[in-house]
């Protein structure tokens, strides 16, 4: 390596550091709470560490050709893991600005790759600091057996970190019947009776993985759980959990799509349609908004009152035919699966006629004001 190629050599690794504590920042499902007022610092630092990268490579592509030309396999391997890790991660943040649709599962493969990625950065330094090759090696012959096995180790190891890192996911793959799956810690009598199209689900089971997201301490329900409809409405209302699970309900089955990256499919729901609650509030003219709030007391988001009187809208108490659980928003959730998540309210107590918008918790801090999955407005 002359000079100038050690120094960008370094400004990778540099490069590669701020994209690995910054991602794991962003990614760590307990970091959403006490991180979220830092996140789109964190998101823009991991973005431009991100570009920083790409520009590096770009620019270092005549050092990889000669590389590539001393047959080393890692080289070029690292080079394809990079290009696959930079594409996903640029398409993430474009998609997240509303420019590109976000494929239900793009984070779990950017996290793959970034681990992977990671692993085999980490192995190429090790190996580079405890089993220097030779010059001349490098340049003009073919890797020896030995350096092959070391090789071929370091890509096993890696590729293993990858997959492993598929188990060490929060709550995953399990199903929401599994009472060791989720936490919780509701204790509201009498429990939500399904209806015969929601046990067994219409749905089959969902698939794919919630991850646990909060940014406060879960709330759980006890006999003072109260559901409140106020604001700009004729007839206010505070139901307490008798009457609540004893209001008509309906089951759909949908999908579930955070704008992060990830997705769950054909969950089925069971729950009281929001226009069912907005049509016994007798919603007065002025009305333009429905604020949604959490008895978190932290968390909160809007709608229209055109978008909350949506068919799929729900106010949902089951998940696959059983109560939902704290961990997943019990005992009442709020369910937009036509918008990305973030408007999905977890622990839904209350709800407020307002004439004016309201920026909920997480647009305040850099998610778009347009939440639909297909941006047709
Ligand atoms: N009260 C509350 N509701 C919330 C959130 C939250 O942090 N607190 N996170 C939102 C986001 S961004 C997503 S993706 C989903 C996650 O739902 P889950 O935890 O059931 O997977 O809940 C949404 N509703
Ligand atoms: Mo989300």
């Amino acid at each position: 390596m002359t000079c100038g190629e050690k120094r960008t050599h370094r400004l990778l690794a540099a490069a590669l550091v701020v994209l690995a504590v910054t991602g794991l920042l962003l990614y760590l499902p307990v970091l959403r709470g006490p991180l979220a007022d830092s996140r789109p610092f964190l998101r823009a630092g991991h973005i431009i560490a991100g570009l920083v990268f790409a520009a590096l490579l770009a620019a270092n592509i005549p050092f990889f050709r000669q590389a590539a030309a001393g047959r080393d396999p890692v080289q070029s391997l690292l080079l394809a893991v990079a290009v696959a890790w930079l594409v996903t991660g640029g398409w993430l943040s474009l998609g997240q600005s509303g420019w590109l649709a976000i494929p239900g599962d793009l984070s779990a493969v950017h996290l793959f790759l970034a681990v992977l990625g990671s692993a085999a950065a980490l192995f190429h330094a090790v190996r580079a600091r405890f089993a220097p090759r030779p010059a001349a090696e490098a340049a003009d012959t073919a890797i020896g057996r030995r350096a092959f096995f070391i090789q071929a180790f370091g890509w096993l190891a890696a590729l293993s970190l990858g997959a492993a890192w598929q188990w060490l996911l929060p709550a995953g793959g399990k199903a929401p019947g599994d009472p060791a799956a989720f936490k919780d810690c509701n204790s509201l009598t009498p429990p939500p009776t399904p209806a015969p199209q929601s046990s067994p689900p219409v749905g089959g089971g969902y698939q794919g993985k919630f991850r646990v997201y909060t940014v406060a301490p879960i709330p759980c329900a006890d006999s003072a759980w109260r559901f409140t409809v106020g604001g700009l409405v004729d007839k206010p209302r505070v139901y307490n959990w008798e009457e609540f699970v004893g209001l008509p309900r309906r089951v759909q089955v949908s999908d579930f799509h955070c704008v992060e990256g990830w997705s769950v499919r054909r969950i089925t729901y069971e729950g009281i349609p929001l226009a069912w609650l907005l049509d016994a509030a007798a919603v007065q003219p002025a009305a333009r908004y429905v604020k949604l709030l959490s008895g978190d007391g932290v968390y909160t988001d809007t709608l229209s009152i055109d978008q909350a009187r949506l068919d799929d809208v729900m106010v949902a108490m089951l998940i696959d035919g059983r109560p939902i659980p704290s961990d997943l928003g019990g005992p009442a959730r709020l369910v937009v699966p036509q918008m990305h998540a973030y408007k999905a309210v977890k622990w839904l107590v209350a709800m407020e006629l307002i004439d004016r918008p309201h920026s909920g918790y997480w647009e305040k801090r850099g998610y778009p004001a347009d939440a639909w999955v297909d941006k047709r407005g």
